[in-house]
């Protein structure tokens, strides 16, 4: 597939963008990249049709996908390299499945906080409590939830968690310090060729 034919919409500042981007490396797939350049843009045009207005999509032959999960699917379709990736659905044990649906959930927050323009309103402080709440909750079931996954090349789990932590840091939105095995996980996790090649930027 050539990067002609594929079109990733998108922010080089966006966690779930770099999800996909974690992917599109790993899996060997080239696509062009577009910015959506103002996240309070009001039209579904801005976001490739997306009715949700978020992104990122991914324009390709095969329609297009909205959503980070259907687009690492997607690439992982399109992709001639194989490589073995674990899935949200084949996550055994509620350790491990918890560790993704937290994780997803506290992106979802973020995006929340970040985008929030009353910062002191009661919703946006239980916001940051169950973020807090999450961070506790991932730090201590991170290791032993991990040390579950089959043997891999990619997991979702992985690289979301990988995109929360460092991104959470990128907009400054919570300290990681108190979280050493997260900490850890992050860094060994970013030495990866394509967490090195997707590093949050502004566009
Ligand atoms: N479920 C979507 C969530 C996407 C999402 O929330 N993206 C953020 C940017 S990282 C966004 O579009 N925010 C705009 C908004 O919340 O209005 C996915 O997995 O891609």
């Amino acid at each position: 597939m050539s990067a002609q034919n594929l079109l990733l919409v998108g922010r080089s500042s966006s966690h779930f963008t770099r999800v996909t981007r974690v992917f599109a490396h790993d899996l060997g797939v080239a696509y062009t990249f577009q910015v959506v350049r103002d996240l309070r843009a009001l039209e579904s045009d801005a976001y490739r049709g997306n009715p949700a207005l978020r992104l990122p999509s991914l324009v390709a032959p095969s329609g297009t996908w909205y959503g980070s999960l259907n687009i690492c699917r997607e690439l992982a379709r399109l992709a001639t390299r194989s490589i073995r990736i674990v899935w949200p659905e084949q996550l055994r044990g509620a350790a491990l499945a918890n560790l993704q649906e937290l994780t997803l959930q506290a992106m979802s927050t973020e995006v929340e906080l970040v985008m929030n323009d009353a910062p002191q309103s009661a919703l946006a402080t239980k916001r940051r409590e169950s973020l807090l709440g999450t961070l506790r909750w991932l730090e201590q079931n991170v290791d032993d939830a991990l040390a579950e996954l089959p043997p891999r090349d990619l997991s979702y789990v992985e690289v979301t968690l990988f995109c929360l932590l460092t991104h959470l840091e990128f907009r400054k939105v919570l300290p990681t310090e108190p979280y050493a095995r997260l900490r850890r996980f992050a860094e060994a996790f970013g030495e990866r060729e394509s967490a090195v090649a997707t590093v949050f930027a502004f566009d």
